[in-house]
């Protein structure tokens, strides 16, 4: 394990300026939340800077990754290439940082499309992916609000919110998500 201080050499070694800032602003916010919602903020403050490391990745690398740790895409994770930077990033936690904790991997592996069953962990870094100081969309204000009422209705709201978004523009939506939409509604 690195220091807190080398993760953010590392990062931003890796990332463009406002990536590695976007990364400073959601460790925060999942901390945060995490004050709130009960979690742990070490591991909040750790999968929220390391989250997006894979974020400003050529697709080379991206590729060369799940090859090495053999790592085949389905279909839309083929087309999708904004989510391989969740998979090759926890790869790169665990294997090149050699960081042990499942919770962190998971909940990096999972930051973009969500999945049924999300650990605390998982929702606290999915929801300050949303909530960051530095995010900046429509509805930006109701999420906001939602996530200081209530984590299950914010992920209820960001779930139904990334699935319309996704639509509106005739994109796929991975079956992690499409899983993760389903069980928070039929509860
Ligand atoms: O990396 P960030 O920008 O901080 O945020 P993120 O990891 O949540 O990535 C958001 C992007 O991922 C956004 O452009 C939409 C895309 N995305 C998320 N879920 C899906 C998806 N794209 C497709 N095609 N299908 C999904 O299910
Ligand atoms: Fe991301
Ligand atoms: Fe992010």
């Amino acid at each position: 394990m690195l220091t807190i201080d080398e993760y953010k050499t590392l990062l931003k070694r890796r990332l463009k300026e406002s990536r590695y800032l976007h990364s400073l602003c959601v460790a925060d916010e999942a901390v945060r939340l995490a004050k709130k919602y009960g979690g742990n903020e070490e591991k909040c403050n750790l999968a929220g800077l390391l989250h997006d490391i894979m974020k400003n990745a050529p697709a080379e690398e991206h590729l060369q990754m799940f090859s090495q740790f053999g790592i085949i895409l389905s279909n839309v994770e083929k087309n999708a290439i904004k989510l391989w930077h969740a998979m090759s990033g926890a790869l790169y936690v665990e294997h090149l940082l050699q960081i042990d904790d499942k919770e962190i991997i998971d909940a990096i592996r999972y930051h973009t499309t969500a999945r049924a069953g999300m650990t605390l962990l998982d929702k606290l870094l999915y929801i300050a992916d949303f909530t960051s100081a530095d995010r900046d969309y429509d509805d930006v204000d109701v999420m906001r609000a939602l996530a200081d009422k209530s984590l299950e209705d914010a992920l209820k709201y960001a779930l139904s919110y990334s699935i319309i978004d996704l639509a509106k523009q005739g994109k796929p939506v991975h079956p992690d998500t499409v899983a993760a939409y389903n069980e928070i509604n039929l509860k």
